[in-house]
């Protein structure tokens, strides 16, 4: 013990210096004249140096062991923080916490002063995130490769109830966590034309003669695992113009010009897109797939062949996965660098591609499935569109072969889609090129095989499989949650921190005990209590955290139903008012979440919850009893803050359209009860969680599948329920909105009349599943005996979990021995 104390001392010691030296030799200040952001600076510098010596160690093994690498492409990673992430899988948590004590410094306000890498939009973008810590900490060799956008998702601000949309300016003080390798660039090109070298007599050799280059350049971020398990890389392209090029213009007279070519190349990085409701036809977004898709295939093959490995053994060394289609274009690419650089023959190309690549699908909504028209492809990706059209038609081929003629089939399948304009369909281009197609969850996973991919399915049946999401528990528990992970550490020992995903299940027993459950409900109060002060600090709100925290936040879709929660919120409030005399549970409504710019009804969605919080909080008959907020940006950073503190997690998407969601898996963790549909991973959840420890209403997504054959006229279901009309009349009224009482009449018409998301069929259902969770709350001993079920069977959530699945079953790799 002694011994150990002295260690301790002689490593906060040393980190205090290390500190102190970047202090001085990297940001240039004394800690007489340092800023909080200084100090920030200085320890993410120190903690990095302590990255970089298992980095280097952990490229070394991958090659020494002949292990195969992943390669995770994908244009969002919703990365949020790093310091705290950084020093607590390295074990340094304390002992930068205790350096910095000693030098006066309050750890608290420094980790706050780290700005969010917001590069992704929402679940695929942090899921991404997730994986890649997943991976370090399973000691999997695997790079991300994505876009080092110069602008993340915007920030919110809410003026007057409604969202303004704010440039994000994340790299303004710099990255400490990045290198920048300007050795490590490629030419990725655009437009132009194709030659045929048939012609020279050169049979079927093609090139590709680009009009235009763009130069991408590597960022690379070190991601470490639990316990400094393994480094790997997160490498980000940065677009920047090719510099001879402008020169040559620019010398040529041409100075308007040579600029313009500079800003429309650098474009290419400069903004992360807004995940929209509406058509993404945009060609900078097309320019984005293909930049990084091809930035990353070409790094990839020169790291294979820098290894002196031939180009035929690519499988066997790599493993790629494309998260949704959103870098499909690599089934082109990577067939034209095999074809016409490498000069494989097609078909043994085609081979190597199918047998490299595999696909995560993440959406079934029609409207979100990419495409592109074909005179875009020809235009910017000439030699892509040729390689799409043989693909498909060799593919015909051989269903020909096989005596397949069915025309509607062959239609289905086919990757152009002829109905809307000629488009090509990303998701069939991603199907085709890939041995392995995976859902997000086990309902997800089979509506795949039932709808969009059912002809695909058919065809070939072995290539859908499912991989359910999951989160990395250290940082949606024991960073977000240090007080329940304390008590988890206290009643289960140290292991839990190792082997959360197994140990958690040992927690059942407790939930028995009267003494955990009030410390279970205690570390909840806290975290009650450090969101109250936040929102009292940010909005001038007073928050009773006696109260149920009752919370709903993601990004605001129609199918993810804010608006249903909305009306309960009126409704209740209105029962609240009529029925002084009930003794209702207290309620605090938590709304947070991201509308894209362009989707008018999601921001009509966002001010209505506005309004609603502005009228029912300044309404002195509720005595207190019910509260509604609506927090402005919601980010990483804050989902870490109300996540540990909600009691009631919101779920409640109409079935069938949530592929899984995670943010349920991160509340359940942390011991909030779920009410929610059976959609996405809440189906799993209910299984291992026990449906008795959930409040499960509604559709299933059969029977929403059927009611959707009917109509969407929903007359039928207000007219049953008074609850419900009185609520939508309200609001259409004018109640909330009395500066404008026009401002909700189309969307609560338009609501009656074409309901597609169901919300007025599950109303009364969730109404009832509410006030199931009244009566609960009244009973504290079941409650918390409930919550603390909750964090004990939520392990198979992992994303390690999820991780192993990829590694067995889609990309056939271990983890190095270290
Ligand atoms: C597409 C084209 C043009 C511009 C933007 C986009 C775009 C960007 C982001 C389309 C979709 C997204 C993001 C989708 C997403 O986050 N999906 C969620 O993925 C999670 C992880 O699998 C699931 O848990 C959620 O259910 C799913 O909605």
């Amino acid at each position: 013990m002694a011994e150990e104390t002295v260690k301790a001392t002689d490593t906060v010691d040393t980190f205090k210096q290390l500190i102190l030296a970047k202090l001085r030799y990297s940001v240039g200040k004394d800690p007489g004249n340092a800023f909080a952001h200084d100090w920030f600076e200085a320890v993410a510098l120190a903690a990095r140096d302590h990255l970089i010596d298992h980095w280097e160690d952990a490229s070394l093994q991958v090659d020494r062991q002949e292990q195969k690498r992943v390669y995770y492409l994908s244009l969002e990673f919703l990365i949020g923080r790093l310091l705290v992430d950084n020093l607590s899988n390295l074990g340094l948590l304390d002992t930068a916490r205790e350096a910095l004590a000693q030098l006066d410094v309050d750890f608290e306000q420094i980790r706050n002063l780290e700005p969010d890498a917001a590069l992704g939009n929402g679940g695929l973008g942090r899921l991404a995130a997730c994986f890649m810590e997943s991976m370090a900490t399973l000691n999997i060799a695997a790079h991300g490769y994505g876009i080092r956008y110069e602008h993340g998702l915007f920030r919110q601000v809410v003026v007057d109830g409604w969202q303004q949309e704010h440039t994000e300016t994340w790299l303004d003080f710099g990255n400490p966590w990045e290198f920048e390798r300007p050795e490590v660039s490629y030419s990725v090109g655009f437009g132009g034309s194709v030659v045929n070298l048939a012609d020279s007599g050169d049979i079927s050799r093609h090139e590709w003669h680009p009009n235009e280059q763009v130069r991408a350049i590597a960022y690379d971020t070190p991601v470490v695992g639990w316990r400094h398990s393994s480094v790997n890389t997160l490498r980000l392209w940065r677009a920047r113009a090719e510099e001879d090029l402008q020169l040559e213009r620019f010398n040529a007279g041409d100075h308007f010009g040579a600029v313009a070519d500079v800003v429309k190349a650098e474009s290419i990085s400069r903004v992360l897109y807004p995940a929209d409701s509406t058509e993404a036809g945009q060609e900078l977004r097309l320019r984005q797939e293909f930049f990084f898709v091809s930035a990353s295939l070409q790094d990839l093959i020169a790291r294979h062949l820098e290894l002196n490995l031939d180009i035929h053994s690519l499988p066997d060394r790599v493993a790629i996965q494309l998260n949704d289609t959103h870098p499909a274009i690599a089934v082109a690419e990577l067939m034209r660098l095999l074809v016409d650089v490498y000069r494989l023959e097609w078909f043994e190309a085609w081979k190597l591609t199918t047998a490299t690549l595999s696909y995560t699908n993440h959406t079934l909504l029609p409207e979100a499935l990419e495409s592109w028209p074909v005179s875009l492809m020809e235009r910017l990706l000439p030699r892509h569109m040729q390689i799409i059209y043989l693909i498909n038609a060799y593919h015909i081929d051989s269903l020909r072969a096989k005596d397949i003629h069915d025309f509607d089939l062959l239609r289905s399948i086919s990757l152009i889609d002829e109905d809307h304009g000629r488009r090509v369909r990303m998701g069939n281009l991603a199907f085709l090129g890939s041995h392995s197609i995976n859902g997000v969850s086990a309902l997800h996973t089979n509506l795949m095989r039932k709808s969009v991919f059912s002809d695909f399915h058919r065809l070939y049946p072995e290539r859908i499989n499912n991989k359910t999401n999951g989160v990395t528990f250290r940082r949606w528990l024991f960073q977000a949650n240090p007080q329940l992970t304390e008590l988890l550490v206290g009643a289960l020992g140290e292991g839990v921190l190792d082997t959360p995903e197994t140990t958690l299940r040992s927690l059942e027993p407790f939930a028995a005990k009267s003494s955990f459950r009030k410390q279970f409900a205690a570390q909840r109060q806290h975290a009650k209590k450090a969101l109250a002060e936040l929102v009292r600090e940010r909005m001038g709100i007073s928050l009773d955290t006696q109260a149920i925290f009752d919370v709903q936040v993601k990004r605001i879709h129609e199918y993810k139903r804010q608006l249903l929660n909305l009306l309960h919120t009126v409704a209740l409030y209105q029962a609240m008012r009529n029925d002084p005399a009930t003794d209702w549970a207290p309620r605090v409504k938590i709304f947070a979440g991201k509308a894209a710019a362009s989707y008018h009804q999601a921001k009509l969605i966002i001010k209505l919850a506005n309004d609603i919080s502005r009228t029912v909080n300044a309404d002195p008959t509720l005595r207190g009893l019910l509260k509604v907020v609506f927090i402005p940006n919601y980010n990483v950073s804050l989902a870490e803050v109300i996540i540990p503190a909600a009691d009631l997690s919101e779920q409640i998407s109409t079935a069938g359209l949530e592929a899984s969601g995670t943010s349920n898996m991160k509340f359940a963790l942390n011991g909030a009860l779920t009410i929610g549909t059976l959609d996405g991973a809440n189906v799993e959840m209910s299984e291992q969680i026990g449906r008795e420890n959930m409040f499960i209403f509604g559709m299933t997504a059969q029977q929403v599948a059927a009611r959707s054959r009917r109509d969407l006229n929903m007359s039928a279901e207000v007219a049953a329920s008074e609850r419900l009309a009185g609520a939508l009349e309200a609001i259409r009224s004018g109640v909330f909105s009395p500066d404008d009482p026009g401002r909700y009449t189309g969307l609560i018409d338009g609501l009656l009349a074409h309901d597609r998301f169901l919300v007025c069929a599950d109303f009364q259902a969730y109404w009832e599943a509410q006030r199931k969770v009244d009566i609960l709350w009244r009973t504290p001993d079941r409650w918390w005996q409930a919550a603390v079920l909750n964090t004990a069977r939520t392990g198979w959530f992992s994303s390690d979990r999820t991780i192993r699945e990829y590694a067995k079953e889609i990309w056939n790799v271990s983890g190095i021995d270290s």
